[in-house]
């Protein structure tokens, strides 16, 4: 008889050290129901992240892991993908993380569309390093560190993801794990790039989110019929609705066989000059 994964299997021995009542929680609750709807093996599995209270998920976690730099969590995972297409490959992180200093790296995965699930933890605030105003942060919170006369316009995740061409888009909140896990789930089911937005609150630092859970609208967005409606969604449409807003409709890729050269000394014969 074939043992059932349960998703506690999935959580390694360390406990978390977010603050109490932090959303992050909640989106480790719904990896780990993820993971097991789908009966993942944990050492076919790889979650990689960047840095930030949101990018220490992969710790907590018994699958394979990689806590890296600071917004470069997509570039390694892009790597690790092309050499091993047959694993699972993850990457977490927050929305500094992602669409601050790792904006370049979110508008190219969009593009490249290599096989592999983004979950963003967003915050709208930079909350390991103490409430800086993140790119998400909107222009009625005040911050000590932000100058009162500079007000940017909040970063759109979701209409970024679709012009640059991610397949599978969707948000989720960390106060339904459930509703989270199934959007997971068909997240890493999609055969290309997808990008999962979760609103996952600092109750630290942005205490109002704790509202969030009165204020989101859960499964209010179905996947759009084609791009202009998802995008028109994504621009004027309801901020708290969580969902899956498109998903593009194509035929699962086949793994493409490791490319990667493990020839050391090939390689460094080919790039002598
Ligand atoms: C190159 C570099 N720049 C800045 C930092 C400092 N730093 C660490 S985490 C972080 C922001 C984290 O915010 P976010 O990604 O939104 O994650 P959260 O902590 O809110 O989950 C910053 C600026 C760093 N570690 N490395």
């Amino acid at each position: 008889m074939t043992e059932i994964i349960k998703p506690a299997d999935y959580k390694s021995d360390l406990k978390p050290v977010w603050c109490p009542g932090c959303g992050d929680f909640g989106v480790l609750a719904a990896v780990t129901r993820a993971f097991a709807a789908l009966e993942l093996e944990k050492h076919q599995t790889a979650v990689i992240s960047g840095i930030g209270c949101s990018s220490r998920l992969p710790a907590y976690l018994d699958t394979y892991g990689y806590h890296g730099v600071h917004g470069r969590a997509l570039p390694v995972a892009t790597g690790l993908k092309l050499a091993r297409p047959d694993l699972t490959v993850v990457v977490t992180g927050g929305d500094g993380d992602m669409y601050s200093i790792g904006a370049g790296h979110f508008i190219h995965a969009c593009r490249r569309d290599v096989n592999m699930t983004l979950l963003v933890m967003d915050n709208r605030v930079y909350g390991m390093t103490k409430g800086q105003p993140s790119p998400t942060t909107g222009p009625e919170v005040t911050h000590p560190m932000s100058t009162a006369d500079v007000r940017a316009r909040p970063f759109n995740a979701l209409a970024t993801a679709l012009v640059a061409g991610a397949g599978f888009v969707a948000r989720g909140f960390s106060g339904d794990p459930d509703g989270l896990a199934r959007i997971i789930t068909e997240a890493i089911r999609h055969p290309g790039f997808a990008v999962v937005e979760i609103l996952s609150p600092c109750v630290v630092y942005r205490p109002e989110q704790k509202q969030w859970k009165h204020q989101v609208r859960r499964d209010a967005l179905i996947p759009a019929a084609d791009l202009n409606a998802a995008l028109e969604l994504a621009m004027n449409g309801d901020e708290m609705a969580t969902g899956i807003l498109w998903r593009e409709k194509r035929e699962r890729q086949a793994p493409t066989p490791p490319t990667a050269r493990t020839d050391v000394a090939a390689i460094a014969e080919a790039f002598r000059v």
